[in-house]
């Protein structure tokens, strides 16, 4: 699967917001293939464990406890050059600075409620399907 797959978060901002179908509508124009999908919410201990990486930015604590604060839609998506192409169409991490048309732009509250999640590289995306998903909830 690698170079042909992400993973990605509607986030409990734009869940809230009762962005979900809209943003998936996003995605698939962009031609991209769902391979998992499930609306589930982290516990403070997942959100620890997913975001690990940034326990030392200063923004760690309020992000985990975001991401565990309501639910959010899970997803695997399939498409040539996945990772990059993903990250194209969300936009920039904060809406302000993101292209329009991007999903960031359109949906997100702020650069800490930012809507989307997009994996980072292949290696990221493999890691953060498997952490969300069974290998029989992967399609
Ligand atoms: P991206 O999600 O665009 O790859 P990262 O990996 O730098 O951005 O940040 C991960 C998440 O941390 C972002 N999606 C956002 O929710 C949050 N975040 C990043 N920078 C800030 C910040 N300056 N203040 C608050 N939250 C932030």
């Amino acid at each position: 699967m690698s170079g042909k797959i992400t993973f990605t978060m509607i986030k409990p901002d734009a869940v809230e917001d009762g962005h979900v179908g809209a943003i998936l509508e996003k995605i698939s124009e962009a031609g991209f293939k769902i391979k998992a999908l499930k609306l589930t919410q982290l516990t403070v201990a997942d959100a620890e464990k997913f975001y690990e990486i940034h326990s030392e930015r200063p923004f760690y604590r309020e992000l985990v406890e975001f991401m565990s604060s309501g639910p959010l839609v899970a997803a695997v998506l399939e498409k040539d050059n996945a990772v990059e192409e993903f990250r194209t169409i969300i936009g920039a991490t904060n809406p302000s600075e993101a292209a329009e048309g991007t999903i960031r732009k359109l949906f997100a509250r702020s650069i800490g409620e930012n809507a989307i999640h997009g994996s980072d590289s292949d290696e990221n995306a493999l890691i953060e399907a498997r952490f969300h998903f069974s290998g029989r909830e992967i399609f």
